[in-house]
């Protein structure tokens, strides 16, 4: 039966034909669209690979605890030529990628906020050193891009583009590939290489070496087993915590009335000036609640209030009674008696009349 994945063969004159069941394409059947059966968590998105899928998710890193570790299976036969990722972070000094099998390692690192890639590898005793001119660490997502400039050749010289050609770099002497890396070598992922070194904070994408994904999912994350021959597998027993949010939140200015926006990788925050509140500090604080206009109506402002107080009273808060009697009209030795917005005359002898004057 030339036909694969459970195809069905019709003969046709000198040839065949197949009926291939959904989610398979081709003459033969042979191209499975391993995507269209949904095999990845929710939270992951399928990408096809060669002869199979992987489910790709940015993880977040909040220190040692987290850190990942990786190894070949074993059955990696291609050529290891390149790695790819993004990041994004505020640490000026920690180790993103780490593996060692003596004497040859690969270090991915950001040291004084630069990005650093150092590489010993091939029998070459020279270590290969490649920085980023840009700083790395403001908190955005930035791309990473190392590679062999002669993939094909046993030794080359290495360079590095991040974000697409904003900063590259290639060095001048060469070394060998990443093939270390397809044998029982640890693959360390935002893990605290050196001792005088925190731990990653912040988020890392699955990363991509030559084609082949460190996914942050065990197998029995995903119910469908991964077709693949050749894969790295997730070795450390701790999950990855994945929920990183795609962009850097903060930059599309979420918070309102100049509220300041804190970036926590997985969420935000607003941090709001006085007068205002809510979570993006779009509430304006009613500061009328506490009712405090005793004689009067009480109109909200900004961290303020304002009194517009009933005829006869004044102050701030309406609380004073006007004392109606200044410049009073009361005569003849009469005491003025202050009311409420006004005042009545106490005559004094015989006089009578609403100022005493009779
Ligand atoms: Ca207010
Ligand atoms: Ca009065």
């Amino acid at each position: 039966n030339p036909c694969h994945n459970g195809g069905v063969c019709y003969s046709i004159w000198d040839d065949f034909t197949c009926t291939c069941p959904p989610n398979t394409a081709g003459k033969a059947c042979e191209e499975v669209k391993w995507c269209e059966l949904e095999p990845c968590p929710p939270e992951a998105q399928c990408q096809l690979v060669h002869q199979g899928f992987e489910c790709l998710a940015n993880a977040v890193f909040s220190g040692r605890s987290s850190a990942i570790f990786y190894r070949s299976n074993g059955k990696i036969s291609r050529d290891l030529t390149n790695i790819m990722f993004g990041f994004r972070t505020r640490d000026t000094d920690v180790i993103l990628l780490y593996a060692e099998k003596e004497p040859e390692f690969v270090t991915i690192s950001i040291h004084n906020s630069k990005l650093l890639f150092q590489l010993q590898s091939g029998n070459s005793f020279y270590k290969l050193t490649l920085a980023s001119s840009l700083p790395v660490n403001d908190g955005k997502w930035h791309r990473v891009m190392v590679s062999m400039v002669e993939p094909l050749s046993q030794f080359s010289r290495w360079y590095i583009d991040i974000d697409n050609k904003k900063d590259t770099a290639t060095s001048t002497t060469a070394v060998g590939s990443l093939n270390f890396l397809r044998e029982e070598t640890d693959i360390y992922v935002a893990d605290k290489a050196f001792d005088s070194l925190d731990g990653l904070r912040g988020c890392m994408s699955t990363i991509e070496i030559s084609g082949i994904y460190l996914s942050y999912f065990e197998s029995t994350d995903i119910p469908t087993k991964k077709p693949q021959e050749e894969q790295f597998l997730k070795i450390s027993a701790n999950p990855a915590l994945t929920g990183c949010l795609q962009v850097d939140i903060c930059s599309s200015y979420p918070c309102m009335n100049e509220g300041v926006c804190e970036d926590f990788y997985t969420s935000y925050r607003c941090i709001c000036p006085e007068g205002w509140t809510g979570t993006h500090c779009e509430v304006n604080i009613d500061e009328c609640s506490s009712d405090p206009c005793i004689h009067g109506n009480c109109t909200d402002r900004i961290t303020s209030y304002e009194c517009s107080c009933e005829p006869g009273y004044t102050g701030v808060n309406c609380e004073e009674d006007i004392d109606n009697c200044r410049g009073h009209q009361c005569a003849n030795g009469a005491t003025c008696v202050d009311g409420i917005n006004g005042y009545s005359c106490l005559c004094a002898g015989n006089f009578t009349g609403r100022f005493c004057r009779y």
